[in-house]
């Protein structure tokens, strides 16, 4: 549907969601065939590696950053740690320097530096690389990989090589190792383990500016994804209500929309969720696009208690920001499900019918049991729907 009100619109806010949400930046370190990648994969999904190995971070460098919407991941090509550490260290001098003076997207925020846990040994050399990562204000979070665990043990030899590299008081995230095994290894009887804390450790260090990007490219956390949501509904529905503030006309109901498209966009871009799959979706759910566009967007209105009759009536802060808030609710419920492989069909494609039942069911329910941040019931008038005429 290009060229229409309603996907020119969406992309416009899509957009700007995007560049407002940054970049997460990890690089990654350890010697080769540790599990890097199939760590980065366990995290981030296999979308990072489709990407292939990226772009040098600068001309000739031998750290190459691949990048897949809020993530980015820098991994290092034909140089070995433990073997060409000098001129590792003098890329990474570089590419830290340069990146000081571009914005925090475009910086270094987190290193994984990766030991296999069977591996028995951590040689003076690397706990040296940590060092200096360290020194160039990188937090490093030392992972242990391919840890076998059986009835709740960690293997002994893993266990004694964590405490080896504790003893060291190496500037390490949390002081110590963290252990685990990115893909279950079925004949050894290892399930994949230790990834919900490795990401902690991550998210406790990582700038709070590049946080979102975090929730967003990562795949093992479903509540952060909930809770980021959450909370830009909670955004939105503020926004919404400050545009009401002093209350609107029903037919000006339409400068609700961008508040709401944004909002929309954002939560698909917590859910990993491209544009132009949100775009059908957003489609299915309100049926925007399908009749007169923006008249049916805002159509949704007349579902809000306490709106009346269309014509003539007036939208008060109450209103506009129940209806951000339940819109916010339903589209999350229906990004969630979608992001869970719920409501298509293997070959990808969307059941719109089921889409619009789920997201008018949440709408519907959330428009009568709304209640605000503080969890306080919003049906009864509040001092801001009182204020104002057109309210019952
Ligand atoms: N079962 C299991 N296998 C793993 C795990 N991590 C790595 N492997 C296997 O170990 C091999 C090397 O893993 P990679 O992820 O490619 O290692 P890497 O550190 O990225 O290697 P380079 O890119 O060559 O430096 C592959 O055959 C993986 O399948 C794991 O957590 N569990
Ligand atoms: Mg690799």
């Amino acid at each position: 549907m290009p060229g229409d009100w309603f996907s020119d619109s969406f992309r416009n806010e899509y957009l700007k969601q995007q560049t407002s949400m940054g970049r997460f930046n990890l690089a990654i370190f350890g010697k080769t065939g540790v599990g890097k990648s199939t760590l980065v994969n366990a995290i981030f999904g296999e979308e990072i590696a489709r990407t292939g190995i990226g772009e040098p971070v600068t001309k000739g460098s031998h750290l190459y950053r691949g990048t897949a919407d809020n993530l980015g991941v820098i991994d290092t090509q034909g140089l070995e740690v433990g073997r060409d550490d000098k001129q590792l260290m003098k890329e990474l001098n570089e590419v830290v320097k340069t990146s000081r003076k571009l914005p925090i997207t475009e910086q270094i925020h987190v290193a994984w530096y990766c030991v296999r846990g069977m591996d028995r040994r951590f040689e003076a050399s690397e706990a040296d690389f940590i060092k200096r990562l360290d020194d160039l204000g990188i937090p490093v979070v030392l992972v242990m990989t391919q840890v076998p665990l059986r009835e709740g043990h960690f293997h002994p030899d893993a266990i004694e090589l964590a405490r080896q590299i504790s003893a060291m008081e190496l500037p390490i995230v949390g002081g110590r190792p963290y252990l685990t095994n990115a893909r279950a290894d079925e004949f050894a009887g290892t399930p994949a383990h230790g990834l919900q804390e490795l990401l902690d450790a991550t998210f406790r260090v990582a700038p709070e500016a590049v946080r979102g990007a975090l929730v967003a490219a990562q795949q093992i956390d479903s509540k952060r994804k909930q809770v980021e949501a959450q909370k830009h509904v909670v955004i939105a529905a503020g926004a919404a209500a400050a545009a009401a503030a002093s209350p609107i006309p029903f037919s000006d109901a339409a400068m609700l929309v961008p508040i709401q498209l944004g909002m929309m966009a954002r939560i698909a871009q917590i859910y990993k969720i491209k544009f132009e799959r949100a775009a059908l979706l957003a489609v299915a759910s309100t049926t925007a696009a399908t009749q007169a566009g923006r008249a049916t967007f805002t159509g949704l209105l007349k579902m809000v208690p306490g709106v009346g009759t269309a014509a003539g009536g007036v939208i008060s802060a109450g209103v506009a920001s129940t209806y951000t808030f339940a819109m916010g609710q339903a589209w999350a419920a229906v990004c969630q499900r979608v992001a869970a492989g719920r409501y298509t069909s293997v070959n990808g494609a969307i059941d719109n019918k089921a889409i619009q039942d789920l997201f008018m069911a949440e709408f519907a329910n959330k428009v009568k049991v709304r209640r605000s941040a503080d969890g306080r019931p919003v049906d009864q008038p509040t001092p801001t729907d009182t204020q104002h005429q057109g309210m019952p």
